[in-house]
């Protein structure tokens, strides 16, 4: 079970060893350039995103909690005591502290590829909660992974949380396949409460991705410092900005990082060229309708059982069961 310290206990998969260099080579090396989103999160990354949370202009993390808050004894009612909660992406805890408080579960596992703060929220949740049993998993959720064993717990049911629309990043394509493997990892009986950003006005979508003060830009900037770091490589911060914009025909706000000139980077090694204005595009975030999750959700053979919004309608939060 790897290390354990008081309350809880740490198994590492291991997440990034060599993948990182595979993937900023392989994506770079593509007709439109790219990088994976979930190398947003080294320690600064957390702290940058923790920084977006509290913007006026990122509605999303106010009006989920704003919703738990109000919903969470309904959601109770629908989830029962007694089960195993596994989570994806738990970064700081702040939602899953509600769920746990109204629901009590026996066992919490927090699954994140951010080591540090997933070690830091398990030790904090561990000791706000101390007859709670608390496994935390650093792996890549994006990729199959080993649950670990649950079955010795005495849960009834498990029950997957996916909060922040981190879905989102996904296609829907890829959506409703990730939707069908999580589903496998609930099993009969079990569930999946999933946290998605609704659509909303053009306007507002961009706002929450091109705040005032910058710390998007620099949120986005910091996967190049990142590479900097990490690779040895050596991208000039100041030859890139950020980009970010609602495509309202796909869906989905997209993030890139633009090169103000024609130039070349290394990195280990090997030169990237950029034309002027050629991009990376690093991230998307779907929004959907609670209607067009509802579908995916039942492409993926889960079965859409409620959905609650925010007062002002900003955000979701769906409850889909695993059918017996
Ligand atoms: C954590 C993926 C939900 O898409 O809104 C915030 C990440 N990117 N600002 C999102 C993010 C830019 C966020 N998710």
């Amino acid at each position: 079970m790897g290390q354990s310290s008081a309350g809880y206990s740490f198994r590492d998969l291991n997440p990034d060893t060599g993948r990182f260099l595979d993937d900023v080579m392989a994506g770079l090396s593509r007709p439109q350039k790219a990088l994976p989103p979930k190398y947003f999160y080294d320690a600064q990354g957390c702290a940058l995103f923790e920084a977006i949370c509290g913007l006026p202009e990122y509605y999303l993390t106010r009006a989920e909690i704003a919703l738990m808050r109000r919903q969470v004894g309904d959601m109770a009612q629908h989830l029962g005591p007694g089960c195993a909660l596994i989570e994806y992406g738990s970064g700081n805890g702040r939602k899953t502290r509600i769920l746990i408080e109204a629901i009590g579960p026996v066992a919490y596992v927090p699954i994140d590829i951010a080591r540090a703060q997933l070690g830091a929220t398990a030790a904090e949740i561990a000791r706000e909660f101390p007859r709670l049993r608390v496994i935390a998993v650093c792996a890549d959720y994006s990729r199959p992974l080993a649950l670990p064993e649950l079955d010795g717990l005495g849960a009834r049911r498990r029950l997957v949380y996916f909060p922040g629309s981190t879905i989102g990043n996904l296609t829907p394509a890829e959506a409703a396949a990730f939707l069908a493997g999580t589903r496998e990892q609930a099993g009969a009986g079990g569930g999946l409460l999933i946290g998605v950003d609704l659509k909303k006005d053009t306007a507002r979508l961009d706002a929450a991705y091109n705040d005032a003060r910058g710390v998007t830009a620099g949120f986005n900037l910091n996967l190049l410092a990142r590479i900097n770091r990490e690779l040895g490589a050596d991208f000039d911060l100041s030859a890139f900005r950020h980009r970010a914009f609602y495509d309202e025909a796909a869906g989905r706000i997209e993030m890139h990082l633009v090169s103000v000139k024609a130039q070349a980077v290394t990195i280990n090694g090997r030169a990237i060229r950029f034309r002027e204005g050629e991009t990376i595009h690093t991230e998307n975030s779907y929004k959907y309708p609670v209607r067009e999750f509802q579908e995916l959700a039942r492409a993926a053979g889960l079965a859409p059982v409620e959905c609650w919004t925010d007062a002002e309608q900003l955000f979701s939060v769906h409850y889909l069961a695993v059918p017996e």
